[in-house]
């Protein structure tokens, strides 16, 4: 729309607002050691959620960036080691001399905490950039961390260790464009609770902003085994794309989104700011409203003065529509908001260049002019819309219309069910009840099929654990409004089993939660993708319905295991992959004794333990290497002796179908090596050039492709060979010989020893791993079913023994999300993300 007045015209979109930058806008430089004293104030805690606010940290500098016009693509790769990169094209931080504080720019921006200026993130209009600190203190929390600038044709280089530098900026090799790498490692002296970054929640995040920054492509790659392929986020159409998503699975009322944008300024405080605002709608056939709030790119899950706007003028916009143009009557009723939301996809996004929220974590935006702004662009948007189309209009009114009508439906079926309950009704004939009559002692299972369900009434402990079987699918309530659902029969059983009642918080057959009649609600079923279905499908009904029981904390997920092994007599229960792995490992190296040959050195069982282990995550940090085309003992046989320093390069060389690959040991190694192609090149072109004519290039020399891949795993897996060195192995060399290097004896019992001679280190590992496997049954569960009582109860049932997984809001809150993002119809592909996802709740010791 119109360029606001008191803005020059022909302002790129991101520059700074009013005064220009000076050395009198920099604050004293302060260093960084106060966010490692208080992580809270500056990146919001220490827990898994500020974890992943370290990486939104650093991409909010890439998408400011791309708001400013001068990046296009960002790359996001989760590595092997536990550390991600973030790479754009934009600029790059500036290298020059800074000339008050003499030190580069990026060193600077990456270790000072000064307040804003020349350098500081005070310079874009918009800035997702929480505090105002971003990069800065990612760097103060990570173990070690990297950045590589290109800018003015060269690449510079600089490293850091827990905000320290480590390596000043040095020039390492010429640049083709411009961009940004940063690279870091959470430092777990900080992030007590963990320092793994997850797949689907950094995913999540890449997608929303692909979305909200229409035109920005963001690559999102994550190198650690069992993830998935590398993904490709760009949306050229931007939210009206989302909203399209919001709605995948479901009919849409009208085939476009209405698309409502402003842009506009206004004074807060007697200062000029400006607001920009996109609206984005669509009804589907649904009976829930789904709608997205965003401030500067922040997802504020709390609303807050946009979505007041947005939903005031979305009822007003409806009702005078209907109004003017006869379709509803004078005597008619006002058509509620309740009403106008049935089925509406909707996503608010807007800019603000000077936002206020409730909190640190912005989960709702507080700012007061922002009601009226979006409410009118909404209004006038809208109205414009009807007027344009007013056939749509019109299935619109007509859908608030059913949905008032289906309101009233289901206070009476909910009427019913309370009276049929009060009327003695008793409880259902499905239901296996426990013999404790106070809740707080009792016990629910909500169990997947009969057989099952029969196998739990056998199995378990009649005085307080109760059985209730589900047959088939539970009604989907994301398809059906809410009087069909309470026609369900599986779901009746459930609401009078519970005794809670439902829905409303107040008046007659209310929800009460003091009512409940068993303080633990679990759901139990098979470790698939129809027994998540099942699960995502209850979770998602009583997050609808029964809310209260979540924030009580009583509803739980049961956690069958996924296989049995046994060896002899003893048998162990296991619940993943993983935990299969670690234990044959473990069984394989009880009671053997490794000798080194060269010197008949004999290691003892406890220390050849360790030593299995050591070399295990080294085979798996190795991975990455073998995936840049070069061999894993090859690598570690480049180590420098005793220090186990590894090259942290390797080069990928392709000429025409040969491969080659030469590890560059650092900077120095790779500026060199950069400098030999750059040489070579030249000579090749002099040649060239130097015949002064078009003679045909000689047909033998083929085309030489190079690509440089930073090994960021070098670190720790010299950390793993010094630690082995301190067990006394100190390897130098990990290619298999000719002759054996080792022997593994083996001498857990049997009668006579058996001698395995190996011809490298990592054949410890393999040999391990097999004597492991041998005399082990294991036996994988397919389903609930497979177990018989004694085996359910001990494993998933009995309270010394199970663990049970406890529900929180948040988790309740994300299936929902995920059942209402995915759930419209049942393709495949959906199924496998609902098996992958649906289960990502805490764990809990019960
Ligand atoms: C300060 C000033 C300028 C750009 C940046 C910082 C910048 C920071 C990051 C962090 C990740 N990617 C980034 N890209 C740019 C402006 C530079 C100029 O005016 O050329």
């Amino acid at each position: 729309m119109s360029a606001p007045e008191d803005l020059p015209q022909h302002t790129p979109a991101n520059q700074p607002i009013g005064e220009s930058y000076d050395a009198s806008k920099l604050g004293k430089l302060e260093g960084l050691e106060a966010v490692r004293k208080k992580p809270g104030m500056y990146i919001g805690g220490t827990d898994e959620r500020a974890l992943h606010h370290c990486v939104s940290e650093v991409l909010d500098n890439s998408v400011d960036e791309h708001l400013a016009g001068h990046c296009k693509v960002i790359d996001v790769t989760i590595h092997l080691d536990g550390s991600i990169s973030i790479r754009d094209d934009g600029r790059g931080i500036p290298v020059d001399i800074h000339p008050q504080y003499g030190i580069p720019g990026v060193e600077m921006v990456l270790t000072t905490l000064h307040s804003g200026g020349k350098y500081g993130q005070g310079g874009y209009k918009f800035s997702g950039g929480t505090h105002g600190v971003g990069a800065k203190c990612v760097n103060a929390v990570s173990e070690w961390f990297e950045v590589e600038v290109s800018r003015n044709g060269h690449v510079h280089h600089m490293t850091f260790e827990r905000g320290k530098t480590t390596k000043k900026l040095e020039v390492i090799g010429k640049a083709k464009g411009t961009g940004t790498l940063i690279t870091f490692k959470p430092d777990p002296e900080i992030f007590k609770e963990t320092t793994v970054f997850k797949t689907e929640i950094i995913g999540r995040r890449l997608r929303e902003l692909a979305f909200l920054n229409s035109g920005l492509t963001i690559n999102f790659t994550d190198e650690r085994p069992a993830n998935p392929k590398p993904e490709t986020y760009f949306y050229k159409d931007g939210v009206v794309e989302f909203v399209k998503q919001l709605n995948t699975g479901k009919i849409a009322l009208h085939p476009a989104p209405i698309r409502v944008a402003k842009e506009t300024t206004t004074l807060i405080d007697g200062k000029p700011a400006e607001v920009h605002i996109e609206v984005v709608l669509q009804y589907n056939d649904s009976f829930n409203d789904l709608v997205f709030c965003y401030t500067n790119t922040i997802h504020n899950p709390d609303g807050g003065t946009h979505l007041s706007g947005f939903r005031s003028a979305l009822t007003r916009a409806i009702n005078q529509f209907a109004r003017s143009n006869n379709i509803l009557k004078e005597k008619d009723p006002q058509i509620t908001g309740d009403d106008v939301r049935e089925g509406l996809a909707a996503v608010i996004s807007i800019k603000h260049s000077d936002p206020k929220f409730e909190s640190q974590t912005k989960v709702k935006l507080l700012s007061p002019e922002v009601e009226s702004l979006v409410g009118s662009a909404t209004y006038e948007g809208l109205t414009f819309a009807f007027e344009a189309t007013p056939i749509i209009a019109k299935r619109i009114i007509d859908k608030s219309l059913v949905a008032a009508r289906a309101r009233e439906a289901a206070r009476k079926a909910r009427e019913t069910i309370r009276k049929g309950a009060l009327s003695g009704g008793g409880l259902p004939g499905k239901l296996a009840d426990c013999s404790e009559r106070d809740p707080s002692l009792c016990e629910i299972y909500l169990v997947e099929g009969d057989s099952a369900g029969g196998s739990a009434k056998q199995g378990r402990d009649r005085r307080f654990q109760a059985i209730l079987p589900l047959r088939g699918k539970v009604i989907n309530v994301e398809k059906a409004r809410i009087d069909k659902v309470l026609a369900n029969e599986e779901i009746r059983t459930l609401i009078t089993a519970f005794g809670t009642g439902i829905g409303e918080i107040e008046g007659e057959g209310a929800f009460d939660v003091s009512k409940a009649r068993y303080h633990k609600i679990i759901i139990m079923t098979d470790a698939d993708v129809d027994g998540s279905h099942i699960r995502t499908l209850l979770l998602t009904f009583i997050y609808r319905q029964m809310r209260g029981l979540i924030e009580q904390g009583y509803i739980y997920i049961a956690q069958p295991p996924l296989y049995r092994i046994k060896r002899k007599k003893r048998e162990q229960y296991i619940d993943n992959d993983d935990q299969l792995n670690r234990i044959l490992l473990e069984l394989g190296s009880e009671d053997i004794t490794l000798t080194r040959l060269s010197d008949h050195h004999v290691f003892a069982p406890q220390q050849v333990d360790r030593i299995v282990e050591s070399l295990a995550a080294i085979e798996k940090l190795g991975a990455g290497i073998t995936r840049h085309g070069a061999p894993l003992v090859e690598y570690l046989d480049q180590q420098r002796p005793g220090t186990h320093e590894l090259p942290r390069y390797v080069a990928r060389i392709r000429e025409g179908n040969k491969e080659t690959h030469r590890f560059l040991f650092d900077d120095a190694e790779r500026a060199a090596f950069n400098a030999e192609l750059e040489r070579e090149n030249e000579a090749l072109n002099g040649t060239e050039n130097g015949n002064g004519d078009s003679a045909p290039k000689p047909a033998a020399a083929p085309v030489r492709r190079i690509r440089v891949h930073e090994i960021f795993e070098a670190n720790e897996i010299t950390k793993l060979l010094r630690s082995l060195a301190t067990l006394g192995l100190d390897i130098a060399r990990f290619a298999p010989s000719e002759e054996p290097v080792y022997v593994l004896i083996e001498n857990a019992g049997l009668k006579t020893e058996s001698k395995t001679p190996l011809a490298g280190p990592l054949d410890i590992v393999a040999q391990a791993r097999q004597i492991g496997r041998r005399g082990l049954t294991i036996q994988r569960y397919k389903g609930l079913g497979e177990m018989n009582p004694e085996q359910l109860f001990e494993t998933t049932m009995d309270p010394e023994k199970r663990r049970l997984l406890r529900v929180n809001i948040a988790d309740a809150a994300k299936a929902d999300e995920l059942f209402t993002l995915l759930m419209g119809d049942e393709v495949p592909p959906r199924r496998q993300f609902i098996e992958d996802n649906a289960l990502n709740v805490q764990f809990l010791d019960v």
